[in-house]
């Protein structure tokens, strides 16, 4: 008999029964001290952690990624030079949908990547969209409230999403993104990812630019149609997960090719628009894609609660050469994962194995729940000390200069720049970037969405904001809901039947 082939406490103790409680005689009380049945029966009650408030619903795998291209120009992660090879952890989801939701719900998908590096951990956690609804991370609680289900009835509601996208015209751009072929990926293997936010790459000179990532999918781009999403959803709830899995499994590793659009830093200032706004893409006639290398899956999970629904994906793990940007919705982010990490598993987090680093950590971190990695006895767990500890090193963390930041504390949008609109990116979108079936499905979508929407007054709202993303668009919305308000017709305008 091999040692794993009797069963144990968690203890490592052999049991004597899987399937009888300890009994006084037949049909006899069952003994407190009957440890193995209350241990099994503790530990059933325990199994979850808190989903995630967002993005509760996923999947991801292991995978490497290497840099085929020089960009040491622009900076010194070590990732990020020739010829590197990093493993990584990749990690897709939904956004509203609690576990258990369908995977082919229309939403933005997430893109969490998270490089193990040899300067610590490198996380980039983005979406399959290059922008995203808000611009300030203090609308973020609010506008998941309105996406997700109502307080009283717990259903979702269609007037509740289009009053909060109504009332809040900078999730324009986003909500078209949501509304066309994006919003429904046939698989995750056939989707784009963004780094979405403008970050900040330093060179070993200590020259700061600002970069967006884009990772293009090798596979090309596959959608699902709005009823095949629906019949989808009502067959297999898992539809991505087993996707990517089984295309794993069958040694289709998917990749994507990484490149990024360089800012010089002294650009932003007089860029035509907030170039920190999230809302917006950099034009690629402004700042062209530059290829970086690529990134392959090719390693499922072996346990799917322990890699994946305990990893921790945080935009505050940075490495040496790549930073933050004034984007509020980045800096905002920084605060917020590590602390959902904490409040889902515990302040030692980073020890569970998923989320280990590949290289040394020397903090002064100690104690806490569930510790047990820790510095050998002889390091001291203070600094300064005259015992050997590790020092701070700043030229190794190359922490750039960050930004210069400077005035009164204020509450107000970015300064304007020229272009700084809600409505003028989508509308091009729209008219510029989508062909004549991508908006033949965009118009069904949001007709299709908004059809649900029961309060006149919001329903006008609604077809003012598509107006001021694009006229025509904006027309063809209205026929197409006329079937559903009966009085409207092609003559009376939708909105004189609301009003
Ligand atoms: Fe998230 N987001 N987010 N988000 N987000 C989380 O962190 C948050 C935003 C994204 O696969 C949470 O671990 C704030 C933008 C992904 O594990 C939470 C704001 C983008 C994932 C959180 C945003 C994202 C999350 C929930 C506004 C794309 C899943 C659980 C400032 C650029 C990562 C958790 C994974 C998860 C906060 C907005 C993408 C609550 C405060 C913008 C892919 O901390």
């Amino acid at each position: 008999m091999s040692d794993t082939d009797f069963t144990t406490t968690n203890s490592g103790a052999p049991v004597a029964s899987d399937g009888h409680s300890q009994t006084a005689g037949n049909n006899g009380v069952i003994p407190l001290h009957d440890h193995y049945l209350i241990e099994k029966l503790a530990q059933f009650n325990r199994e979850k952690v808190p989903e995630r408030i967002v993005h509760a619903k996923g999947g991801g795998a292991f995978g490497t990624f290497v840099t085929t291209k020089d960009v040491s120009a622009y900076t010194r992660a070590s990732l990020f030079q020739p010829g590197a090879k990093v493993e990584m952890l990749a990690r897709f989801s939904t956004v509203a949908g609690e576990q258990g939701s369908p995977d082919t719900w229309r939403d933005p998908r997430g893109f969490a990547l998270k490089f193990y590096t040899d300067e610590g951990n490198y996380d980039l956690v983005g979406n399959n969209t290059p922008v995203f609804f808000i611009r300030d991370g203090i609308k973020f609680p609010d506008f998941i409230h309105s996406q997700k289900r109502l307080p009283g009835t717990h259903l979702r509601d269609h007037n509740m999403q289009w009053d909060f996208w109504t009332l809040t015209p900078e999730t324009a751009h986003q909500v078209t993104w949501l509304m066309g072929d994006r919003g429904l990926p046939a698989s995750w293997r056939k989707m784009d990812g963004f780094g979405s936010h403008t970050y900040q790459w330093i060179n070993a000179a200590g020259e700061r630019f600002w970069v967006k990532y884009h990772f293009t999918s090798d596979q090309g781009k596959e959608i699902l149609t709005q009823a095949q999403a629906d019949t989808i959803a009502g067959q297999d709830a898992d539809f991505h997960i087993r996707d990517l899995s089984e295309a794993i499994t069958r040694g289709e590793f998917p990749s994507w090719t990484l490149s990024v659009q360089i800012m010089p830093y002294s650009d932003a200032a007089d860029y035509r628009f907030n170039p920190f706004d999230l809302t917006k893409v950099w034009p690629h006639a402004d700042y062209p894609l530059i290829e970086v290398g690529t990134m392959t899956l090719d390693r499922n999970p072996d346990n799917y609660f322990a890699q994946i629904e305990q990893a921790a994906f945080e935009p505050s793990n940075f490495v040496p050469g790549i930073a933050a940007s004034p984007d509020k919705m980045l800096l905002a982010r920084i605060f917020s994962y590590a602390d959902a990490h904490r409040y889902r598993q515990g302040t030692n987090y980073q020890q569970i194995p998923v989320n280990q680093p590949k290289s040394p950590v020397n903090t002064y971190s100690k104690d806490g729940a569930m510790r047990h990695g820790f510095n050998s006895p002889d390091v001291p767990v203070y600094a300064p000390n005259s015992f050997g500890g590790p020092h701070a090193d700043p030229v190794r963390a190359a922490e750039g200069h960050g930004w210069e930041s400077d005035g009164e504390l204020i509450r107000s949008a970015s300064v304007l720049h020229a272009e700084d609109d809600d409505f003028g990116q989508a509308g091009r979108l729209v008219r510029e970037i989508m062909d004549d079936e991508q908006r033949a499905r965009l118009v069904s979508n949001i007709a299709g969405h908004v059809s649900k929407v029961t309060i006149p007054e919001l329903l006008v709202r609604v077809l003012q904001y598509w107006r001021n993303v694009d006229a025509t668009l904006a027309d063809r919305i209205e026929a197409a809901l006329v079937p559903s308000f009966p009085g409207a017709s092609q003559q009376s305008k939708l909105a004189d039947v609301v009003q």
